[in-house]
């Protein structure tokens, strides 16, 4: 293993204080980030563990004008429901903090001042899109279009979800505001601005040398060079706002930090409140300021160009400035994202499951389980609830639970509830397919060891897959053994292998305290030993620990099993997949009969089609609506060639002002139906009726 850091920092993504947390954020930053930490921990390393609510920005403002009640009310509900379901779920953070306390707001006004003190933010004036209903500037998440970069119609003002760019509000394609659906129009504003390009060299340096020594994952490697490539460019940092840390100038004081600019910084606030809170206000430093730190930032993808650009060279920044330079990432381990059967999780449409709601019917440690094992870790992947009935039922009842409750059952029946002595016993070689008593000492070690290195390496699925292999193993030592049979004929070597199975449970709790924090607490109770599985130590797991004779507790059942019915519940409680296609786009604001009838739909018949030169994708059609003929040009050429569109009767939006498209006028446009798999077909009439018919 790599030389052990002195002091771990570990952060994991701020969630917005908007809504309720559910499996995809767990599985994206908090699970990894908590195996890790709780592994760290158990290594007796001295690791801090910090998240919080991200209470500003346009979700807070958004969520709070929807729900008809205060920015101040949305973030104080969420922080406390998440706060608890967090703990419910386990989640072993040294500090859940706000972003609405006065520390954060200290802290992130001190940050911006240093850097505007230095000179190092430009003021600048700019053109910013304003919706005159509402009155106001529609910054970021205020604004929605169609992403310049990827063509996704639901790109957001600050960036696109599915191409995972960083947008301005003006970029957008088609923006629409979020408030009152209208057209925004543009107007002047003043606003500072971050030099990012100025730190590209640094970045680029940064990222390559951290890279080297702790080894990046390859999907955020991949959206940082994404972004040199293209250059980074200067960035605003205040926006026109109410909510938020107020910018600490005179004259801007109706204006606000961007969030990101305040919730990145929200990890040293909350470090400084964390340090406060155990009565050593200046310990914060050794996590931020000691190069000998190692910070591992947990984070989803779609937070990646804040954690491995914005952040790192915000911090370059202050430390041009300053003596007490901070530290920065020495990892990123973003995930990519967990689909909920098949798709993406989304409010809006129901899909999904909110831990709450699921802890109340689950135990947290099955849901750790099956999420772990399915982990994003280098793509996306999905949560069935059918996986999830097996995962628990095959491998945590029938494989750990039942290695548990076997040794426990058999050492109350036949040993009087103590661990049987092996003293004067030998330990020895047993014949058999591997599963000796030597066998199982050095499993437990083996396995150890891969977990660790897997844990230190940020592959979770791969190390907990080796501690459930050895909860297998054990169990074929047992069935191997036949300690029902040997108690009768050979009762020393009966001793020996529930001492041993014994000696087992007690690693198996240690080793998997990290994944399964309930149950190794519940195993440890049952062994009846002081302390805890972590406090005894990874390092401690391969050892023989347990005494001859000495007494155990209780046997509990560790899990019950997920029956059909719970499933199939479920499974008929999603929303229908019919009323969900595409699954990505939440139906659009509500419009009156009178919109609808602004749009004028005619029956056009195809006469000619042929190719746009130079595009693949573009066709270039004649098309009849009886009174006259237009030219259309339609993004096709993909899905079909232009001989098989002549003669057919289609549907054209004949009142749409034309546009240029490639140097060629487009009068309409034809009406197609498109799939999120990329599938795309052209409305047609389902009988045949003259062209230039109406259609409503
Ligand atoms: N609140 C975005 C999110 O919840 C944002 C993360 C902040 S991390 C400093 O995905
Ligand atoms: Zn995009």
């Amino acid at each position: 293993m790599k030389n052990a850091p002195k002091r771990l920092l570990v952060t994991a993504a701020l969630p917005y204080a908007n809504g309720k947390i559910h499996l995809g954020h767990l599985s994206g930053a908090y699970l990894p980030a908590d195996i890790y930490v709780r592994f760290q921990r158990s290594m007796k390393r001295d690791v801090v563990f910090i998240c919080g609510s991200d209470e500003h920005g346009v979700p807070i403002t958004i969520t709070a004008e929807q729900q008809k009640i205060t920015p101040q009310e949305v973030v104080d509900r969420y922080h406390g429901l998440n706060k608890a379901a967090f703990a419910r779920f386990g989640m072993s953070f040294d500090n859940y903090s706000r972003t609405s306390l006065p520390v954060h707001h200290a802290t992130a006004k001190e940050f911006f001042l240093r850097l505007h003190a230095a000179g190092l933010l430009k003021e600048k004036k700019e053109q910013q899109l304003y919706d005159e209903q509402a009155g106001m500037f529609l910054p970021d998440r205020y604004v929605e279009g169609t992403c310049p970069v990827c063509q996704n119609p639901e790109a957001r003002g600050d960036q696109c979800e599915k191409c995972g760019t960083f947008l301005s509000p003006t970029e957008l394609i088609n923006p629409k505001s979020k408030i009152t659906g209208a057209v925004p129009t543009v107007r002047e504003t003043v606003h500072w601005y971050f030099p990012l390009g100025l730190f590209q060299p640094e970045l680029e340096e940064y990222i390559r040398s951290a890279d080297a020594r702790d080894g990046w994952k390859e999907n955020v490697l991949q959206y940082c060079r994404g972004w040199f490539k293209t250059g980074l460019e200067d960035r605003a940092v205040t926006r026109d706002l109410q909510w938020g840390v107020q910018v600490p100038l005179p004259g801007f004081e109706r204006k606000v930090l961007y969030v990101w600019f305040d919730a990145v910084l929200g990890y040293i606030s909350a470090t400084k409140e964390w340090a406060a809170s155990i009565g050593s206000a200046e310990r914060w430093r050794d996590y931020w300021h000691d190069p000998s730190t190692k910070y591992v930032a947990f984070i989803g993808k779609d937070n990646v160009v804040f954690h491995c650009i914005v952040f790192p060279a915000m911090i370059m920044a202050w430390n041009r400035t300053s003596p007490d330079r901070y530290i920065l990432p020495e990892n990123v381990p973003a995930n990519e994202f967990l689909n909920f059967e098949g798709q993406k999780f989304s409010k809006s449409r129901g899909w999904g499951i909110d831990v709450d709601d699921f802890l109340d019917e689950f135990p947290a440690d099955t849901l750790r389980y099956t999420l772990t094992m399915n982990l994003p870790e280098s793509r996306d992947a999905d949560f069935t609830w059918k996986d999830f009935q097996a995962r628990t039922n095959n491998e945590l009842a029938d494989n750990l639970g039942n290695l548990v409750n076997r040794t426990m059952t058999f050492a109350h029946r036949n040993f009087g509830g103590s661990v049987p002595s092996v003293a004067t016993l030998q330990r020895r070689r047993t014949s058999g397919d591997g599963s000796t008593d030597e066998g199982v000492g050095r499993e437990i070690a083996r396995a150890a060891r891969e977990a660790a290195e897997c844990f230190e390496r940020y592959k979770f699925r791969d190390g907990t897959l080796a501690l459930i292999n050895l909860s297998r193993f054990a169990n074929k030592y047992f069935n191997d053994q036949e300690p029902w049979k040997t108690a009768m004929s050979d009762p020393e070597r009966c001793a020996l292998t529930v001492n041993i199975c014994l000696q087992t449970l007690r690693s198996l709790a240690i080793l998997l305290e990290p994944v399964l924090p309930f149950t190794s607490a519940a195993i440890w109770k049952m062994l009846n030993l002081p302390g805890s599985p972590a406090a005894s130590g990874w390092e401690s797991a391969a050892e023989t620990a347990l005494a001859d004779g000495h007494p155990l507790g209780q046997s509990a059942i560790l899990f019950t099993k997920v029956e059909d019915e719970a499933i199939d519940r479920h499974l008929k409680q999603l929303p229908a997949l019919t009323v969900a296609q595409p699954p990505t786009h939440p139906i659009k604001p509500m419009i009156d009969i009178e919109q609808f009838k602004s749009v004028d739909l005619r029956v056009a018949k195809v006469l000619a089609a042929e190719r746009v030169a130079k595009s693949t994708k573009l066709l270039k059609l004649k098309v009849s609506i009886g009174t006259e003929e237009r030219q259309v040009i339609a993004g096709i050429g993909q899905h079909y060639q232009p001989e098989a569109l002549v003669g057919k009767k289609v549907v054209l939006v004949s009142n749409l002002a034309p546009a240029k498209l490639m140097g060629e006028e487009s009068q309409g446009m034809l009406l197609a139906a498109s799939d999120d798999a990329g599938k795309l077909t052209i409305l047609t009439v389902f009988e045949d009726i003259t062209e230039g018919s109406i259609v409503k």
